[in-house]
């Protein structure tokens, strides 16, 4: 994995593997790959590989679509001190999901490209795995779409987790592509949900990508909620699309809906003065009396957004959706050029 090296974050050693050509089946893979703290097997009838470091943290990534299903670190100082970080429903929706969508050509005549869905998504394969003792464990997948030859590199660790992408584009014509890797968080109340670290910087109410793993999609997640009720104390309607505003409090509260990207302003008004778009920020549960820190890398935008009271649609928890992400300013690779950006969430809850 030696070309993964020059993300700081990927802490094991390089070890000079060669990169191995697929073997779907799983028994195949675990012969192949298997390993102290890797497993791979069936769940349902997707390929998965399950990551458990020493002390108990773990993780659950399905192969084909590199989906990761499950977090559950060490939180506490107890035998069973473990608690699940994602919120995941059936069918592949939720968890943690790279979404990776190319835009098409201003000027094309005929209809955009239809929409990535699970059928049309990428097939990843696993193209190689290292470990350092049991302390941390990694999982390479690749696939090719089109002329972009694209890596995600799924990393565990005692106190954290990384997501890493590498697109190359080995065609003749620049692509642009809008891009996140979006985590849906799980919280155990509504009214104790937030995040914190984003003041100072602007914003502006934007539907998230479209992606297989969304749980509300582009158009339901920008909908305004009429009545916040029990929760309207301090309530106000979000902005609508379009307009741009800077974040003046500490923490913003995720209790009622909303859906935006942090983001510098295209065009920047000169009344609006905006701190950068920060590299990390935190998700505050109060319920739970926990933290996770999001940091950002490579992607220059940051996504966030909470369900409201939309949330008794999908089940009895509360959750949020955000990450990093280049969607307001398409990322553009150009013929030969490579492209990384990476997502890590670490806790300091022990
Ligand atoms: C990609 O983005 C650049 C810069 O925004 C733009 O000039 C170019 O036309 C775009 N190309 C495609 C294929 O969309
Ligand atoms: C409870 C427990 O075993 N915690 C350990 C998990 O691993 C990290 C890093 O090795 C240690 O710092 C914790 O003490």
């Amino acid at each position: 994995m030696a070309s993964l090296l020059s993300l700081s974050l990927l802490k094991p050693k390089a070890s000079a593997s060669t990169p191995t050509t697929t073997l779907s089946p799983p028994e195949t893979l675990d012969h192949k790959f298997g390993r102290k703290g890797l497993k791979f097997s069936e769940s349902g009838d997707i390929p998965t590989v399950e990551l458990t470091v020493r002390n108990g943290s773990s993780l659950k990534l399905q192969i084909p679509n590199g989906h990761i299903t499950s977090y559950k670190p060490k939180v506490y100082w107890k035998d069973d001190g473990y608690e699940e970080v994602l919120h995941t429903l059936a069918g592949s929706r939720g968890g943690i999901g790279l979404v990776m969508n190319e835009v098409s050509e201003p000027n094309s005549k005929g209809p955009p490209p239809p929409p990535v869905t699970a059928k049309t998504s990428t097939e990843w394969i696993v193209k190689d795995v290292d470990s350092d003792s049991i302390d941390a464990l990694q999982v390479e997948l690749s696939c090719i779409r089109g002329s972009l030859d694209m890596t995600y590199v799924v990393s565990l660790y005692p106190l954290s987790m990384a997501t890493a992408v590498i697109v190359k584009n080995n065609g003749r014509k620049a692509i642009n592509l809008t891009s996140a890797i979006l985590s849906h968080f799980k919280f155990k109340k509504r009214s104790g949900t937030g995040v914190q670290g984003l003041k100072g910087c602007s914003y502006c109410t934007h539907p998230p990508l479209p992606s297989p793993f969304e749980i509300l999609p582009p158009s339901e997640a920008i909908k305004s909620e009429d009545s916040p009720g029990f929760f309207s104390f301090g309530w106000e309607p979000e902005n609508k699309p379009g307009i741009w505003a800077v974040q003046d409090v500490p923490i913003t509260v995720l209790n009622n809906k909303l859906s935006r990207v942090y983001a510098a302003p295209p065009q920047q008004p000169s009344n609006l003065f905006h701190t950068s778009v920060p590299s990390k920020y935190e998700t505050i549960d109060q319920g739970r009396e926990i933290f996770f820190r999001v940091i950002r890398m490579g992607f220059n935008e940051i996504y966030l957004s909470s369900p409201g009271s939309y949330s008794d649609k999908y089940g009895k928890d509360y959750f949020i959706c955000t990450g990093p992400a280049s969607m307001l300013v398409p990322l553009t690779i150009n013929p030969g050029e490579e492209w990384r950006g990476a997502q890590v969430i670490e806790h300091d809850n022990l």
